[in-house]
């Protein structure tokens, strides 16, 4: 049974930077449930993929220099752990992960056909589909069987679970391996990052639930690792339940009682959540408009997903954020979805005359300070949301 716990009012699609601003931008209701039994966190409306995820989709995975480094590392760790003759990818993006394979030993599925062009052009087989029964049955027809199947931040995007994992059975070796990685739950609910939550997502994953869902097809965690990406990540290592060959490490039963003395398991952790979030949409706007009487300038840096889910339940629009800068070509001299804040390109001087810069890309905090030292030298500061709102 799904029971409500938080309410972030209308949104946009997340992804949807439109190049005039429109009032009536489509928003749709964006409301997140628990579930009691297989304890899967979900949000209610959704919206079917093939609106969401077009041939227009602005996201590139190897412009992060964060995430070109961590597909690196594990391209390696694959080939030397798990030796596999053909590794297939799910959601491939513009090749970020893929590019550091041979190209006969990989494929990639990626139904953004802007994105999938790219990792074709670089002459990786690329299948620009969504990633369905349909199309597994095809792959089975050609590769036979798969050894390794990879995803990063795709899964949580796909509504019919049960099809996504039928289609993983129906392509994977026996003795195949099953490595996903989306943004970790507990993380979300540590760090108070609600803008984790927007029509994309429609799941969050904690290994309780992930433990649940797969176990229906025989799968089971035999390892995991805690990573920093996208603002606290974990990467579930997949095996077969007949697989005897892999033992299943202890990390899985100390992550799963990680999440059950933090409470994933219960609603009521949900609602503690709910009352911070509204707490933070508030704190947030009191700062924002305490610096505003000060006639301060603050702008916005790293057009994301998140900081739109941030900008339409806070109701922050240009008034408040004069514009939002943003290295992505695709989302250059477009408005933020929702609001009527434009995105402008980044160059290095571009918070010259800035006081204040509201991190929208707060996962990448690290790299953006130690870029911008100018800036903070020069007595800018940046804000934050995460875990509250504070000027830092
Ligand atoms: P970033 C996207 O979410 C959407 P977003 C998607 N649904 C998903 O699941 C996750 O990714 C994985 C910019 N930037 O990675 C680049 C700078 O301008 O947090 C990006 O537009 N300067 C697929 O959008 C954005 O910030 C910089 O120095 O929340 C980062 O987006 C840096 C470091 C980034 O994902």
């Amino acid at each position: 049974m799904n029971k409500k716990f938080l309410d972030l009012g209308y949104q946009p699609l997340a992804n949807e930077y439109l190049s005039r601003y429109i009032s009536n931008h489509k928003k749709y209701k964006l409301k997140i449930f628990f579930n009691l039994k297989n304890k899967l966190v979900s949000i209610s409306k959704r919206i079917p993929s093939r609106e969401m995820f077009t041939n227009k989709y602005p996201y590139r995975s190897s412009l992060s220099k964060t995430m070109q480094n961590s597909f690196y590392k594990l391209s390696k760790e694959i080939s030397k752990s798990f030796k596999p003759n053909m590794v297939l990818e799910i959601g491939s993006n513009d090749g970020a992960f893929i590019s550091h394979f041979k190209k006969q030993n990989v494929i990639g599925v990626e139904p953004c056909s802007n994105l999938a062009k790219i990792t074709k052009k670089k002459g990786f087989t690329t299948y620009d589909n969504y990633w369905e029964f349909k199309l597994a049955k095809k792959l089975k027809k050609k590769y036979k069987k798969i050894d390794l199947i990879y995803s990063a931040n795709t899964l949580t995007h796909i509504s019919d679970l049960k099809d996504v994992f039928k289609s993983i059975d129906l392509l994977l070796s026996t003795n195949g391996i099953l490595i996903i990685e989306d943004p970790s739950l507990l993380e979300c609910l540590k760090k108070n990052s609600y803008d984790q939550f927007y029509n994309e997502h429609i799941y969050l994953f904690s290994t309780l639930s992930v433990q649940n869902i797969i176990k229906n097809f025989n799968l089971e965690i035999f390892d995991l690792k805690n990573l920093d990406t996208h603002g606290g990540s974990i990467r579930y290592y997949i095996k077969r339940k007949t697989n005897k060959k892999l033992k299943i490490l202890p990390n899985v039963e100390k992550q799963l009682k990680k999440e059950l003395r933090f409470g994933l398991d219960k609603y009521n952790t949900y609602r503690k959540f709910s009352n911070n979030v509204k707490r933070s949409k508030l704190n947030l706007i009191k700062l924002l408009l305490n610096l505003k009487k000060k006639n301060k300038k603050i702008i916005g840096y790293g057009a994301t997903a998140k900081a739109v889910t941030v900008l339409n339940y806070c109701n922050i629009d240009n008034t408040i954020i004069d514009f939002f800068t943003d290295t992505t070509p695709e989302k250059v001299n477009k408005f933020m979805p929702g609001k009527k804040i434009n995105i402008i390109k980044y160059k290095k001087n571009i918070l010259d005359k800035v006081d204040y810069a509201f991190l929208g890309a707060w996962n990448f905090k690290k790299e953006i300070l130690k870029k911008e030292k100018k800036f903070l030298n020069d007595g800018g500061k940046f804000i934050t949301h995460i875990p509250f709102p504070k000027i830092i």
